[in-house]
């Protein structure tokens, strides 16, 4: 078993590093094959500004970037030679974000996991408020893309008691597919499980609002406290944005662990068909049995998906949130590929000429 911890061991009352291998890190032979000759490995732990601490022949070192390398992010396995990063490895998995504002560009946060978990409290102290489903599809979609596991957690399970079953349904209905675990990092309720997804050599990855205690799950997986947490403002519920950077540490019980900043606003990635058809399965296969192929399900007749609604078998609110999401990376998509936008004119014209044909004229 490792003991290694990192970053500073020492300076956090981890345990000393004792023992080092790069397979506790997640090293193969696959990436071995890409790492080129005189070069040693070395695995990216945080970013900053101009440089980045990098986990080589275990120790972390602050390495400068050099302008002659594409940036890496949390997660990288980077080639180091002569004290600089000659070049970032290629990426098994990425967790990439779209920009935020109309011209900014996507973003990896983290990247070479297996794991994401999408970390959503169960209640907000002092307020009555379930879930939030829709940031958990966003963060769902965006995860599926990645190619790692998404996995839910929904944290803070001791402030609801019994409610956490109805509330696990709730999620899961939200989340086909993905695995649904409560968690209290205070009583300990759920932490084994969540530890069981990180066997030695494997990483995972944190990503939620701020407040909802991911820095909080992080020290009760490593056993000791790592990261620094806060109280959420009591006037409503919110996260103080503790953590500030992305950071990957080894859990003493082996496995990585990448805790992140609070999201404040996670728009989807240039690619998002995919990860949104993985998040709405269900949609998709009652889309299948519409009448018409290219079913808009907005009042077409023998709309399956429709027909779902009113029957209540489909939430009206998972509906609308599938339609907010597809508009978005149809938006996202058609910024970086104007043939996209030609064709999405043509297909509402054949749509609008349609519903002209069958009478509706529903939005
Ligand atoms: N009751 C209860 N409180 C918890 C639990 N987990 C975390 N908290 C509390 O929630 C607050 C926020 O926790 P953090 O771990 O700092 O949250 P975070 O997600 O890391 O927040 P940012 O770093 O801002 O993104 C702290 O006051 C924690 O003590 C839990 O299982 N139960
Ligand atoms: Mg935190
Ligand atoms: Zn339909």
């Amino acid at each position: 078993m490792p003991h290694v911890c990192f970053p500073s061991p020492l300076s956090k009352g981890l345990p000393a590093l004792t023992s080092f291998d790069l397979t506790t890190l997640g090293w193969d032979d696959t990436f071995a094959a890409e790492l080129p000759a005189g070069s040693v490995p070395g695995k990216i732990a945080r970013v900053h500004s101009s440089g980045a601490v990098v986990i080589v022949d275990g120790q972390e070192r602050h390495i400068e970037f050099s302008s002659r390398i594409t940036l890496p992010c949390v997660g990288d396995w980077v080639a180091v030679h002569d004290g600089t990063i000659v070049t970032v490895l290629p990426r098994r998995t990425a967790l990439v974000r779209g920009g935020v504002a109309e011209d900014s560009l996507s973003q990896t946060l983290a990247s070479n996991v297996d794991v994401i978990f999408v970390v959503e409290p169960s209640s907000i102290e002092g307020r009555r408020g379930d879930p939030n489903l829709g940031r958990i599809e966003r963060l769902l979609a965006l995860a599926w893309e990645s190619g790692a596991t998404p996995v839910v957690l929904l944290t803070k399970s001791d402030l609801v008691g019994e409610r956490i079953g109805e509330i696990v349904s709730a999620v899961m209905g939200a989340a086909p597919g993905v695995d649904v675990h409560p968690v209290c990092s205070v009583t300990g309720d759920g932490v084994d499980i969540v530890a069981s997804y990180l066997g030695v050599g494997r990483t995972a990855v944190l990503v939620g609002p701020s407040g909802a205690g991911k820095s909080t799950l992080v020290n009760a997986l490593a056993g000791v406290d790592v990261m620094e947490t806060q109280q959420v403002r009591a006037s409503d519920g919110r996260g103080r944005h503790t953590t500030v950077h992305r950071e990957l540490l080894v859990l003493p019980r082996g496995g990585l662990i990448i805790d992140t900043p609070g999201i404040r606003r996670v728009s989807l990635s240039g690619d998002g068909g995919e990860g949104l058809e993985a998040v709405f399965t269900d949609i998709e296969e009652l889309a299948g049995q519409c009448r018409f192929d290219d079913c808009g399900h907005t009042g077409e007749p023998d709309c399956a998906v429709l027909e779902a609604i009113e029957s209540g078998e489909l939430p009206q609110r998972r509906l609308d949130s599938w339609f907010k999401l597809n508009r978005e990376a149809e938006w996202v998509a058609s910024r970086t590929d104007a043939r996209l936008r030609q064709e999405r004119g043509r297909r509402w014209k054949v749509i609008h000429k349609e519903m002209r044909r069958s009478g509706r004229h529903r939005p």
